[in-house]
C-alpha cells in the first residue's frame, strides 16, 4: 500500500473531480481535478529540477492556490515540505535554510531571499508572489499534468515544521506521512465531516492549524474551501452564509464579536465553529453562544503532533476545556515523577499516538529529552482532567507567549534586545490583551543611558531582525529587573506590574 498522504487524500477528493476544491475571493473556482493536475505539474517540475524523495523544499510564500500546489506537489514527489511564516526576517530564514538544507527554496520576491539562498548553497530558487505569479508559476505551466504519486512508507517524512523553544535555536519537528494521515482520518470522523460541508478558510497555510487541520480535513472530505488570503471579520460576515464549517484562533472569534452585524442570522447556514491554537476565553465562548447561537468547539494540539484532544460534536462542548483525548491518541497528566495524576490534580500533559512526530530534525539529544521513557511526548503544557474526563489546560511549564495564535518564545526576543547598543538586559513577558489574547511587552535595563536606544528605536531595530508578531507592543525601561534569591528574573512580578492599566 502507498502511504503517501497525497494518495490517501486524492483517493477521496477525486471521487468528485468536478466539485470546486477552492473558491477564490474573486469567485474563481478551482476543481479537485484542477488541483490534481496542478499538483502533478509541480511534482514533474520537482523531478525535472533533480529533487529526489526525501529532499527538502523550503517555502516562504503568501497564501495562494499556487502555494497549495507546491505543498501537494512536494507530497506527490515524496519530498519533505518546510513551510515558513511569511513575516520571518532574513536572520530567521538564514537559520532555516542552513538547517533544512533544501533542494529548492520558493519565496516571495524581496531584497534578501535570493542572496540568502546563494549563501546557503540552495541549488534551486524560484519566486511566487501574492498574486500567484513568479518563476515558480511560469515553470509549472511548462509541465505535464499527470504524475504517478511516489510510493512512500508510513514513516517517511512529509514535512518539517520549525518551532522555537525556550532554549537554543528553533527545532524542526519531523512529521511523517502516517502522522498526518492518522490525524486527518481521526478529525474527519470526530467532527462529523459530511457531504455538502464547505470550509471557510482564513488561516495562514504555513502552520499546523491552517494546513494540516483545515486543508487536510477539507481535502479528505472532498469539501470546497472558500480560500481567503487572510482573516478579515467583515469578509467572514459576507461568506458565512455560503459556509458550514469555520476554523480559527480565538482572535478570529473576538474580532467577529466586535462586528455589530454579527448575529444568529449570520450563522444560519453554519454547522460548526472550531477554535484552537490558544486558549478561548470563557467570555468569548459564552458571548458567541448568545450572539451567534452556536457553541464553539475547542480543541487542543501542537506542531509536534497535530491535534490531541477535542470537545465532542454531539456531546457537551464545555467552555474553558479542550475536551477529550481524540480516538487513538493517549493524553495523560503526570506529576514530576511521571506518575499519573488523579482527576482534578494539576500536572504535565504528555501525549502518544500515531499522529505524534518521531523527533526533531538532526537533534537526537533534544528528541530524547522531550520523550518519556515509555514513549510519551512532553508537551510543556500543564493541565488537569475533570471527573468526567474533560481536559483543561491551566498553564504552561515552558516560557511561551501565544499572541493571536502564534508562539513567541521570550528568550529569542530577549537575546536580540540584549545585543542592541546601550542595553544591558531585558525580560519579555505576555500580558492579557483583548485582541491577541496575550500581547508581547519588553522590560529593559539600559547599560548606559547616554548611548542607549529609545523605545521607538528598539522597536524599529527589532523589526529588522524578527517576524512582526514577535515585536513587543510596548517597551518599558527600568533600573533593574526583579530577581529571586537564585538570581532568576521574577516574570510573575513583572506580569502583575505591567498588566495593570498604566493610568
Ligand atoms: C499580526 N500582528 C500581530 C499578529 N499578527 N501581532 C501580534 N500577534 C499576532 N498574531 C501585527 C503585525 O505585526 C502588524 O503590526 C499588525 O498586527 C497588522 O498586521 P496584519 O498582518 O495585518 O495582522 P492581522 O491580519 O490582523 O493578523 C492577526 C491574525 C493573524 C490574528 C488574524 O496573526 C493570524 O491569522 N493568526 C493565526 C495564526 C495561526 O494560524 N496560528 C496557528 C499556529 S498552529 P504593525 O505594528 O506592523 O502594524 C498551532 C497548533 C494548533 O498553534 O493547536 O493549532
Ligand atoms: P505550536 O507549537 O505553535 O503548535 O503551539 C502549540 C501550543 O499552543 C500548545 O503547546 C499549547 O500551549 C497551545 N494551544 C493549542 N491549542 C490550545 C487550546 N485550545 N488552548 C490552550 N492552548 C492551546
Amino acid at each position: 500500500m502507498n502511504h503517501n498522504l497525497y494518495a490517501i487524500l486524492a483517493a477521496r477528493f477525486l471521487e468528485t473531480p468536478e466539485t470546486a476544491a477552492l473558491i477564490l475571493p474573486a469567485a474563481q473556482s478551482i476543481s479537485f481535478a484542477d488541483l490534481d493536475r496542478a499538483s502533478a505539474r509541480c511534482a514533474n517540475l520537482l523531478v525535472q529540477l533533480g529533487l529526489k524523495p526525501g529532499d527538502r523544499i523550503a517555502a516562504q510564500v503568501e497564501k495562494t492556490p499556487q502555494a497549495l500546489y507546491l505543498y501537494l506537489g512536494s507530497l506527490r514527489a515524496g519530498c519533505v515540505f518546510v513551510p515558513m511564516n511569511t513575516t520571518y526576517q532574513r536572520n530567521e530564514v538564514t537559520y532555516f535554510l542552513s538547517n533544512a538544507e533544501p533542494g529548492l527554496f520558493v519565496h516571495t520576491p524581496n531584497d534578501w531571499a535570493q542572496e540568502l539562498a546563494s549563501a546557503a548553497q540552495v541549488p534551486n530558487v524560484l519566486t511566487l508572489n501574492e498574486n500567484g505569479d513568479g518563476s515558480f508559476a511560469d515553470a509549472l505551466a511548462q509541465q505535464a499534468d499527470s504524475f504517478a504519486t511516489v510510493e512512500r512508507g508510513e514513516n517517511d517524512l512529509a514535512a518539517i515544521l520549525y518551532t522555537s523553544g525556550t532554549t537554543g535555536r528553533p527545532k524542526g519537528a519531523m512529521l511523517s506521512h502516517n502522522n498526518l494521515a492518522a490525524n486527518v482520518k481521526t478529525l474527519h470522523a470526530y467532527w462529523h465531516w459530511q457531504q455538502g460541508d464547505v470550509l471557510l478558510h482564513m488561516l495562514p497555510i504555513f502552520h499546523v492549524h491552517g494546513l494540516f487541520v483545515a486543508v487536510h480535513c477539507a481535502l479528505y472530505n472532498g469539501s470546497t474551501m472558500l480560500f481567503e488570503p487572510k482573516f478579515d471579520a467583515k469578509r467572514v460576515l459576507e461568506l458565512l452564509p455560503r459556509a458550514t464549517v469555520m476554523m480559527g484562533v480565538p482572535t478570529f472569534y473576538t474580532r467577529l464579536l466586535n462586528e455589530p452585524a454579527f448575529t444568529r442570522d449570520s450563522c444560519k447556514n453554519m454547522r460548526l465553529f472550531i477554535s484552537g491554537s490558544a486558549p478561548l476565553l470563557l467570555d468569548t465562548f459564552n458571548e458567541f453562544q448568545q450572539r451567534g447561537g452556536h457553541t464553539i468547539l475547542e480543541r487542543y494540539g501542537m506542531t509536534e503532533g497535530g491535534m490531541f484532544t477535542s470537545n465532542p460534536c454531539d456531546g457537551e462542548r464545555r467552555g474553558g476545556t479542550v475536551g477529550f483525548p481524540l480516538p487513538g491518541v493517549s493524553v495523560r497528566v503526570v506529576d514530576d515523577q511521571n506518575e499519573t495524576c488523579a482527576a482534578n490534580s494539576i500536572g504535565n500533559i504528555q501525549v502518544r499516538g500515531d499522529n505524534v512526530f518521531s523527533g526533531y530534525w538532526r537533534l537526537p539529544e533534544k528528541t530524547r529529552e522531550e520523550f518519556s521513557s515509555d514513549g510519551y511526548f512532553k508537551t510543556g503544557d500543564v493541565g488537569k482532567y475533570s471527573d468526567d474526563g474533560y481536559l483543561t489546560i491551566v498553564g504552561r511549564s515552558k516560557d511561551l507567549i501565544i499572541s493571536g495564535g502564534l508562539n513567541v518564545y521570550p528568550k529569542e526576543i530577549e537575546s536580540v534586545i540584549d545585543s542592541l547598543p546601550g542595553l544591558l538586559e531585558s525580560a519579555v513577558i505576555g500580558i492579557a490583551d483583548a485582541d491577541f489574547g496575550e500581547a508581547v511587552i519588553a522590560v529593559i535595563v539600559r547599560r548606559n543611558e547616554a548611548d542607549a536606544l529609545d523605545a521607538a528605536s528598539v522597536i524599529s531595530a527589532l523589526k529588522a531582525e524578527l517576524a512582526n508578531f514577535k515585536i513587543p507592543k510596548t517597551v518599558y525601561f527600568v533600573e533593574a529587573l526583579p530577581r529571586n534569591i537564585m538570581g532568576k528574573v521574577q516574570k510573575n512580578i513583572l506580569r502583575e506590574q505591567y498588566s495593570k492599566p498604566t493610568a
